[in-house]
């Protein structure tokens, strides 16, 4: 079931695999997928698959990965949303003179720029939070006690533990007491979570590192169903 996966990353607990939804055949309201970074192939093969009927993604949608220009079209022809990701805030800040030395955040920025100017609205519009279907998205975490309204940016598109740094810092998430049902991505090593409140998900991590070989993962909270599928290939060493 797990094609490749680096060294270094969790599988998640369960999985739909490949051109299989697990026995469900509903009409899907949202998907909301983890971290494309670059993977269109995968992307396009998970959307195919569900074939929602509102694509949300978690961040981290261009960089890294083989095809760019493929994710764009896919988020384009489906018109969807996502909210920012620390790499898609590095594009930004690519495109505003901020990150001169960045080769790859420029080569990423002439394709993209070649093949659709207007993926650089879609990019600068991309919200912190986004509600889904009574689900707050962000990419990678809110405070664990004071919720969104106690979440800077820096932590929104880049926190993995709380504290931030010390002795006792912990996953954000294991700390969480909000009041929201959350989504997240940015933790490929953290991989796969779902933590349970009163017998229903209460958060799910969706980052299962495609990009660095192992799974691209989509989530339908209305239905609380995992979709998957296998890195096409390893695409990268785990940073
Ligand atoms: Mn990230």
């Amino acid at each position: 079931m797990w094609h490749g996966m680096a060294d270094g990353l969790k599988s998640p607990e369960r999985c739909v695999s490949d051109g299989d939804r697990g026995g469900y055949s509903g009409a899907v309201s949202t998907l909301v997928v983890g971290d494309v970074h670059g993977c269109a192939a995968e992307l396009r093969a998970l959307v195919d698959q569900v074939d929602p009927q509102r694509l949300v993604l978690v961040g981290d949608l261009y960089t890294k990965g083989p095809d760019p220009v493929g994710v764009w079209e896919v988020l384009r022809d489906r018109d969807a949303q996502a909210v920012l990701g620390n790499h898609d805030a590095r594009l930004i800040d690519v495109i505003e003179g901020r990150r001169p030395r960045d080769s790859h955040g420029h080569a990423v920025v002439s394709a993209l720029d070649a093949a659709d100017p207007r993926w650089r609205d879609h990019l600068r519009a991309l919200p912190l939070f986004l509600e889904v279907e009574g689900w707050l998205v962000v990419h990678a975490g809110v405070h664990p006690t004071q919720g969104p309204a106690g979440t800077t940016k820096g932590m929104a598109i880049a926190m993995r533990r709380f504290p931030l740094r010390g002795p006792d810092t912990q996953p954000w998430h294991a700390q969480y007491t909000g009041t929201v049902p959350i989504v997240f991505g940015h933790d490929a090593r953290g991989g796969f979570v779902r933590i349970e409140r009163d017998g229903a998900p209460w958060v799910v991590g969706l980052d299962t590192g495609c990009v660095y070989g192992g799974m691209l993962s989509g989530f339908v909270p209305r239905d609380d169903l995992l979709v998957q599928v296998p890195a096409r290939r390893m695409w990268r060493a785990v940073d």
